[in-house]
């Protein structure tokens, strides 16, 4: 891979036939190329393409979005070693969006990859080199939105769409070479700042502010795909302050982008995060549910509810959102978060292809109708931090276009196309490496769905009661004989909002997954689990083999040859996710062994 990419190892320039047809000759004439690249104006055929190898036309499009698309695919195909995808190929979702978390001053919330690629100093600062890279790596996995900035809009975003329109615009240029259109997060209370006496939705002052607003802002940006809003969340104003719903508030912004085509993404990440740890009444998971169930039906069709995968939040492992389950008469988006902010932070190896199969597989909604990860990418010279993230953001681009994607097939595209020079034998070790990765992150942080005895703030490293006394309503409430909270019917009640097969195999701890026993269910450490073992058993040995497995990928990642500049980056993080995952087992071990008592079966080192 050279110094300045993703996983491709060109940029294609323009949008035009000429350098599809150079980039495929390039290829490998003798593996398959297409004789002619044709460009057909096929009805209705908006980003989906054909590819064929018998007729003179090889790429069929009905639009040059899909044209590009057919283009990266038979290139991925033959890179990856596997037959030119035939056939006819269309996107699952039209919006397949990547949501940025960064700050006009350069830094990113949450961003683990250095700083912001197109902000600085308040203002739209940019490489374009970078920029095109990016965005022909985004295209080449159909990715054809980015929101560009935080969605906690501060002070000095509101000039997005106000005072630098004009270089909003000249970024948004620089995408659009790529078919991919800039989202824009709004401050709800934009109105009010900028002068007028409320931001109250039904105020029809504030109405003719974002009409106007929108008219300004798509003069500019014409095919801007719309505006993203956090409101009533973490501090964030919201049309809670004027006794209105979030259905009046989302709608009052899709009316002012209607005209214009444009989308109005309202998040769902609505939560009492001053909560009082002493109350056992509210239940965090079943916030989201709570706030947006009773409003189905109520949005406009330009409206989109945007939900994150688990109910809490992008934690190392949680069920299915509900609301993601029970919302029929409202278009959804999906979330996932691949900035690694509960899983390591790009420091530790966490893959994501195996969660996003578990996620669709159980999501399964008609109503679904976008997809939305929050970037890991920031300026770091590999853009992801460590080279490996990258994978996470080649395989959301995969599912969102494909949701029947396969992880291992992903996986192994993406280590063919971004290390190509690895011998069959080694691309199947750091293939066997990657996909359990997840599970072993799982083992060394909270295993069986317990979460939240991470770090406060920071998100990095172990503090098993770092949480419990605080006002976010992330409690795991270990004592002496048991740990978790029971969400059954006869706990909080959260089961019930799942459909009732979810409901029925949650509910009862011999048929809920194992790896969500804890976020469902309270036990005692002397629960015997299906293998025989305890719960206090099963929770050091996963400690201990979480650890263990470390040090093991760090003697397969040492025999691996990557080339020079990546070696690095991947020898220190190893280190660094060795010292992590030793600290996460003894510090859990330690705490669980105080308060329980009950030594380990197997007689290894717990510290007292
Ligand atoms: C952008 C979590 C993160 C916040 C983030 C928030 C969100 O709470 O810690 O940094 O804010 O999620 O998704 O809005």
């Amino acid at each position: 891979m050279a110094a300045n990419t993703l996983w491709l190892n060109e940029t294609l320039p323009e949008i035009t036939h000429t350098p599809y047809e150079t980039a495929l000759a390039e290829a490998d004439a003798a593996v398959w190329f297409p004789k002619r690249i044709c460009l057909d104006r096929l009805d209705g055929a908006g980003e989906a393409y054909t590819v064929s190898e018998t007729a003179d036309s090889c790429i069929i499009s009905g639009n040059d979005a899909g044209l590009l698309y057919g283009v990266y695919a038979v290139l991925t195909a033959w890179r990856a070693g596997r037959p030119i995808p035939v056939g006819h190929h269309a996107p699952a979702y039209a919006l397949r969006m990547l949501n940025c978390w960064d700050n006009m001053d350069g830094s990113i919330e949450r961003g683990y990859a250095g700083r912001s690629l197109w902000f600085d100093h308040d203002r739209v600062e940019y490489d374009p080199e970078r920029i095109r890279c990016v965005a022909s790596s985004l295209a080449s996995v159909g990715i054809n939105t980015v929101c560009i900035n935080n969605v906690n809009v501060h002070e000095s975003a509101l000039s997005l769409i106000d005072g630098q329109l004009d270089e909003v615009a000249k970024l948004a240029a620089l995408f659009r070479a790529y078919h991919i259109r800039l989202l824009l997060s709004v401050n709800f209370a934009h109105p009010y700042i900028a002068g007028l006496e409320s931001a109250d939705p039904l105020d029809p002052a504030v109405r003719e502010w974002w009409a106007k607003r929108a008219d300004l802002v798509y003069a500019k940006i014409p095919d801007l795909a719309g505006f993203l809003v956090k409101a009533d969340s973490e501090g964030r104003p919201g049309p809670y302050t004027y006794g209105r719903s979030h259905a009046d508030g989302a709608n009052m912004l899709a009316e002012a982008l209607e005209g214009h085509g444009g989308v109005l993404i309202w998040r769902c990440f609505v939560y009492n995060c001053r909560q009082d740890w002493r109350d056992r009444g509210t239940d965090r998971p079943m916030a989201a549910y709570e706030h947006y169930h009773p409003l189905d039906g109520q949005f406009a069709d330009n409206v989109i509810l945007q939900v994150k995968n688990g109910p809490f939040d992008f934690q190392v492992r949680e069920p299915i959102s509900p609301l993601l389950l029970s919302m029929p008469k409202t278009n959804l988006a999906l979330e996932v978060q691949l900035a690694q902010e509960y899983t390591g932070q790009q420091i530790d190896i966490y893959s994501m292809p195996g969660m996003f199969r578990e996620t669709w597989d159980t999501m399964g909604s008609e109503r679904i109708m976008a997809a939305a990860a929050v970037s890991n990418l920031g300026n770091d010279r590999n853009y992801t931090g460590h080279p490996f993230a990258s994978l996470n953001l080649y395989a959301f681009g995969c599912f969102a276009w494909d949701p029947a994607s396969d992880p291992e097939t992903v996986t192994r595209d993406w280590i063919h196309l971004t290390y190509p020079a690895l011998i069959p034998g080694d691309a199947d070790r750091l293939l066997e490496l990657l996909m359990r990765s997840r599970e072993v992150y799982e083992k060394y942080t909270t295993p069986m769905g317990l979460g939240w005895m991470i770090t406060p703030n920071t998100h990095y490293g172990p503090s098993p009661e770092g949480y419990e006394y605080q006002a976010w309503g992330t409690y795991h409430r270990a004592d002496r004989n048991a740990v978790g909270i029971d969400r059954t019917r006869k706990g909080t009640g959260y089961t019930a909002q799942y459909p009732e097969k979810l409901q029925d195999l949650f509910e009862n701890p011999d048929t809920c997954p194992e790896n969500l026993l804890l976020f469902f269910h309270r036990l005692r450490y002397d629960a015997v689990m299906r293998d025989g073992r305890t719960l206090i058993q099963r929770l050091y040995d996963d400690h201990f083999e979480g650890a263990e497995a470390v040090a093991k990928m760090a003697e397969v990642l040492q025999c691996l040859p990557f080339p020079q500049e990546d070696a690095q980056v991947i020898r220190e993080r190893i280190q660094a996710q060795i010292r992590n995952a030793q600290e996460w087992r003894d510090v859990i071990n330690t705490y669980f062994h105080r308060l329980s008592g009950v030594d380990d079966a197997r007689g290894r080192r717990i510290y007292d």
